[in-house]
């Protein structure tokens, strides 16, 4: 194996005198560059005081109500902000809006996941001043998502009763990086043969340090021990903020609100803050 000169890794194996080409594996270093940005990201965010949650899970889950919930419980203790991640419209970031949370609807145009670059950008879109907790609503999906790490500080997956228990056998990468694993839609589950019990089971072989709490979305029902989780998170995050970390006075000289940016921030393909 070695490195070409854009920095892809050519596979170059026993064989490699028996062919006329090479082969690129374009995509793990797709996914070290990713990395290497979210990196980058997270480290900024951390030293500016903002937490931010990449919120996952597969269409129609309840990542909007979730977060409409949510922003009515911790509206009056935190600044919040929200970027709607979505391949077309702006549904969500309506119904966020009219939450009270500050809100952007990024369209990511056809791509099936947010990177680390688009979020900066969005973040940037979003504008940070004053902000200190913001939800990324990912897109509808259980599997790139799980890829790439977007800069959060935690990663939090919803799934929801009506898809089955199964899930966590099907798409074991999403349950195995998420920190927090929310059951939505627990007030429908008799009509349903969601096992709440096998789940947990499942998602506790992958992953025993996630976070595990069934809810309701809509009535309310087990939202405190999620408030309670992401609270406790928060706190633990501004306790480990860097001794060294800018004022808030600094950061806006600094940044003028904007995180580190690059010259091709003019081509976001984010579009229009609702407010
Ligand atoms: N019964 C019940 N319905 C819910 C719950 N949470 C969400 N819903 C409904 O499920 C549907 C989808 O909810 P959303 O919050 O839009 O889901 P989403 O994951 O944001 O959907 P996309 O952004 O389209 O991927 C809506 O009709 C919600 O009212 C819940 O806890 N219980
Ligand atoms: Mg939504």
């Amino acid at each position: 194996m070695k490195v070409g000169a854009e920095g892809l890794v050519m596979e170059t194996n026993s064989r490699e005198f028996d062919r006329a080409f090479e082969i690129l594996e374009i995509r793990e270093q797709v996914i070290a560059d990713n990395d290497a940005v979210a990196a980058q990201l997270r480290e900024e965010l951390k030293r500016r005081g903002i937490f931010l949650v990449n919120l996952m899970a597969s269409p129609g889950a309840g990542k909007t109500s979730l977060l409409v919930r949510t922003i009515k419980a911790l509206g009056n203790r935190y600044r919040i902000g929200v970027m709607e991640a979505d391949v077309d419209s702006d549904v969500d970031a309506r119904i966020v809006s009219e939450a009270g949370a500050r809100v952007i609807q990024l369209h990511t145009g056809g791509s099936c996941h947010m990177d680390a670059d688009m979020t900066r950008r969005g973040l940037n879109g979003l504008g940070l001043e004053d902000l200190e907790l913001i939800f990324l609503e990912n897109i509808g999906n259980l599997v790139c998502p799980a890829e790439f790490d977007v800069g959060a500080g935690a990663r939090v997956m919803i799934l929801s009763v009506p898809e089955g228990d199964d899930k966590p056998l099907k798409y074991p990468l999403m349950f195995s990086v998420s920190d927090c694993l929310l059951i939505n839609k627990m007030d429908v589950s008799p009509a349903f043969d969601f096992d709440l019990a096998r789940c947990r089971e499942r998602v506790t072989d992958l992953n025993p340090q996630a976070a595990f709490y069934p809810l309701s979305a809509k009535t309310g029902e087990g939202f405190e021990a999620w408030i309670d989780w992401l609270t406790g998170q928060l706190e633990v995050f501004r306790s480990q903020r860097e001794e060294n970390r800018f004022s808030r006075a600094e950061e806006d000289a600094l940044f003028a609100g904007r995180i580190f940016s690059s010259e091709a921030d003019g081509e976001t393909a984010c579009q229009g803050g609702c407010r």
